[in-house]
């Protein structure tokens, strides 16, 4: 009786546990979900380039690249949108070529529409 009490309570804790922070996730990817773009090539030159350009881009909160993995990885400002298009064209204009950017508005492997 006491033991089978004992355990419906760790289970409403873990449960309750577990919706908490499902919850918080959601709500961090809808306002501040970053964006990951992924280049064919990246040399260090271009990375860091490429990085100071995005980062000046309106809504733009952090940028980081990651030579090793090809990848910049974008923050927007809490609560800012930003334009798939324009993230990839910066990357596309500072001398690499985009081949995926996922972000908040899904996952694209030619130049987003917007
Ligand atoms: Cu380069």
């Amino acid at each position: 009786m006491y033991s089978q009490q004992f355990s419906r309570r760790w289970f409403v804790a873990v449960v309750m546990t577990v919706a908490i922070g499902f919850s918080s996730t959601a709500g961090a990817a809808e306002t501040n979900a970053a964006t990951t773009i992924t280049t064919k090539k990246m040399c260090p030159v271009c990375a860091k380039k490429i990085a100071d350009k995005v980062r000046k881009l309106d809504g733009v909160a952090e940028v980081r690249a990651d030579v090793e993995s090809k990848t910049f990885v974008i923050h927007p400002v809490r609560g800012r949108a930003l334009s798939p298009r324009e993230l990839w064209e910066t990357v596309e204009h500072g001398g690499e070529q985009p081949i995926r950017l996922a972000g908040p508005n899904g996952t694209f492997e030619a130049k987003p529409k917007f």
